[in-house]
């Protein structure tokens, strides 16, 4: 079988772009969630992601279990720490937080981390993780105790992607953080992608249609969606039709 990553590059050689839905089983009640996949299964959604900053009811292996008993997409851990490994999923985004500089998330989680990855047989895909300033302070900057890129620094946040695929990681991730007020602007997307060859997903304040095909237009090839659709399942459908429609 294919690998996804493989599926991603496959996608992106054909400029075809993808929308994910990102789950936060902290934020979700069964019944929600069951409605969640779906829509997912309904709109033909490419990935949903499972993952939060702080997952307090133990719920995160079961949710990606429902996941995989009612839906044939693939489903991919975004781990908020070392806690979010299930070998139920289908692969993992090892983030290392290459826009910070705090070493447990470049290199430390990872070294304890990798033992029981290897031992998961999941897929792996190495991805830079760029937090990019989206208007406030968000979850992810507070417990990563790091400092988002600001927004309008464009050679910074360009030339952190393209030393992240220098290292060798496979893909690139900017995110405005789950519920930023803005998202990452298409301007510095563009910025981005005109540096790196790696595929880009793009999340963080993404609430519309336009908002999503502006971030594709601009270069972003996945793009995802947590907190707009937990508000408003069906918005699912209208997202995926905009993201699909390129
Ligand atoms: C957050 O990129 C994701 O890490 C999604 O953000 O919840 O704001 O859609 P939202």
């Amino acid at each position: 079988m294919q690998s996804l990553y493989t599926q991603i590059i496959s996608n992106r050689a054909q400029g075809k772009k993808c929308f994910a839905v990102l789950i936060d089983p902290d934020a979700t009640s069964e019944s929600a969630l069951f409605e969640t996949i779906q829509r997912c299964n309904e709109a033909q959604v490419d990935f949903i992601l499972v993952g939060g900053s702080l997952i307090t009811n133990g719920y995160f292996d079961t949710c990606i279990e429902t996941i995989k008993t009612n839906s044939n997409i693939p489903c991919i851990i975004f781990p908020g720490n070392t806690f979010q490994i299930s070998k139920k999923a289908d692969a993992i985004l090892l983030l290392s937080l290459i826009s910070g500089r705090n070493p447990e998330l470049l290199i430390g989680n990872h070294v304890l981390a990798a033992p029981l990855l290897k031992r998961s047989q999941i897929e792996v895909m190495s991805t830079g993780y760029m937090l990019i300033d989206g208007g406030r302070i968000t979850s992810v900057s507070y417990m990563s105790n790091t400092i988002p890129i600001p927004a309008d620094k464009y050679a910074i946040a360009a030339s952190t992607a393209l030393a992240g695929e220098m290292l060798g990681m496979k893909l690139i991730y900017m995110d405005a953080g789950s519920g930023a007020l803005s998202p990452v602007p298409a301007a510095l997307i563009k910025e981005v992608t005109a540096q790196i060859t790696v595929p880009l997903f793009v999340g963080g304040g993404i609430k519309t249609e336009a908002q999503a095909l502006s971030a594709c237009q601009a270069g972003a090839d996945v793009i995802v969606v947590g907190n707009a659709v937990e508000k408003d399942s069906l918005l699912i459908h209208r997202l995926a039709a905009a993201v699909h429609s390129i």
